[in-house]
């Protein structure tokens, strides 16, 4: 068989293989588990723009290592070659080198034009819809919506085709926000704001999933869902949030100024609070039992320990004003209620719960 008819069938092979290939991405939502059917737009741009670019890569793939195998078989050196045998010399072939040079040019620049034109719908907002905005912490997501109280920490709603926006920004460390049927994914960065918009379109429950290793919690920071949901149905969760938080405090946790009240602190929620923010850094020991700071089981009712590390006496009102400014002395550094996310309410009840605490 002549090379040449040799390179001929492996054309051919390496196209019905590629045409192959194209297929599988095209038809893969239906044959494909793996990719969950998309729940809105842009997501299916991105879907249209994912095989667009994976049949791409798949021909230019197929083709040079299809070639490259071929070659490597084809012009090796003969056993009746002499050992030190050269192959043809080749070289200068402008046409060649201007085709190679070009068309992939125009390639990347199409693959870019095609990218910003969904980058474009996310940015650009829309006249009408809906802004939510949303915060990371550790080790749940929370979300906050326009005339809602406070921060809703169970599942996020959303009414199917109105387009959303959805502001992001972390209480803490850094996190991510993905939801895969959407398609979208963004970082959550303590002290900044970022940005996705986009348009529910199927109703149904999605999983969203933090992606940004954020501490030891990381791995359960899967269990929220984004419900879609009628407009109605929508409404109506939406008003139970309204009536549920009517008395919340609004935003991001600050360092609130004046002393905090302690009145209704509730030691179960403070309990629970602890084992999230605080057991980190504090054992429930004595004050000689350090993690980072000292141990906490005394820390009210401990005659050994009449004073706190600033010096102040242990009451419940100076210990709640550690909690609400932080302080750094010869331990280390205790945050401050914006660090550590603590509502006033939150630091009521972390009180509450410290003043039970009693060396054995
Ligand atoms: C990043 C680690 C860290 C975290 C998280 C943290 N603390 Fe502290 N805390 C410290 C350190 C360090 C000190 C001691 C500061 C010093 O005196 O140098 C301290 C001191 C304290 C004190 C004073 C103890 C005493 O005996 O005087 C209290 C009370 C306290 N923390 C409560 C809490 C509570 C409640 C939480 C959870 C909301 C919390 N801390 C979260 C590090 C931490
Ligand atoms: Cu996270």
């Amino acid at each position: 068989m002549s090379r040449h008819r040799g390179f001929q069938i492996v054309t051919v092979v390496l196209a019905l293989l590629s045409i192959a290939e194209i297929l599988y991405f095209w038809l893969m939502p239906s044959v494909e588990p793996w990719l969950p059917p998309e729940g809105g737009h842009p997501g299916d741009q991105v879907d249209w723009l994912f095989r667009f670019m994976a049949s791409a890569a798949a021909l230019l793939y197929t083709f040079v290592v299809g070639y490259i195998i071929y070659f490597v078989i084809a012009f090796r050196r003969r056993r009746s070659d002499p050992p030190d045998a050269l192959g043809a010399n080749i070289h200068d072939n402008p046409k060649l080198e201007a085709a190679w040079t070009i068309v992939p040019t125009l390639f990347v620049v199409l693959l870019s034009i095609l990218s910003i034109k969904i980058w474009y719908v996310l940015q650009v907002q829309p006249a009408n819809g809906l802004v939510v905005e949303s915060i990371g912490r550790q080790w749940y997501f929370t979300f906050r919506y326009p005339d809602v109280n406070g921060e809703i920490t169970s599942e996020m709603h959303l009414p199917v085709n109105v387009p959303v926006t959805l502001n992001m920004t972390s209480g803490d460390v850094i996190h991510s926000f993905w939801v895969p049927d959407m398609r979208l994914k963004a970082d959550m960065i303590p002290g900044m704001i970022n940005t996705i918009r986009f348009t529910p379109t199927r109703i149904g429950r999605y999983q969203i999933i933090c992606t940004e290793f954020c501490g030891t919690g990381h791995s359960t920071m899967d269990k929220q869902v984004m419900v879609v949901e009628p407009v109605a149905q929508y409404e109506a969760w939406y008003h139970l949030w309204q009536a549920r938080n009517a008395h919340a405090g609004n935003g991001i946790p600050t360092v609130s100024s004046g002393a905090i009240s302690l009145v209704g602190g509730y030691a179960g929620a403070g309990k629970a609070l602890f084992s999230q923010k605080c057991s980190a850094c504090h054992a429930l020991a004595p004050f000689g039992q350090r993690i980072v700071g000292p141990g906490l089981l005394g820390v009210l009712h401990d005659p050994a320990h009449p004073d706190l590390v600033d010096g102040a006496p242990a009451t419940p009102a100076d210990v709640a004003k550690i909690l609400q400014s932080g302080y750094t002395g010869s331990y280390g550094h205790m945050p401050d209620q914006a660090e550590n996310g603590l509502s006033n309410k939150d630091i009521a009840n972390l009180v509450a719960y410290l003043n039970t605490l009693r060396l054995k």
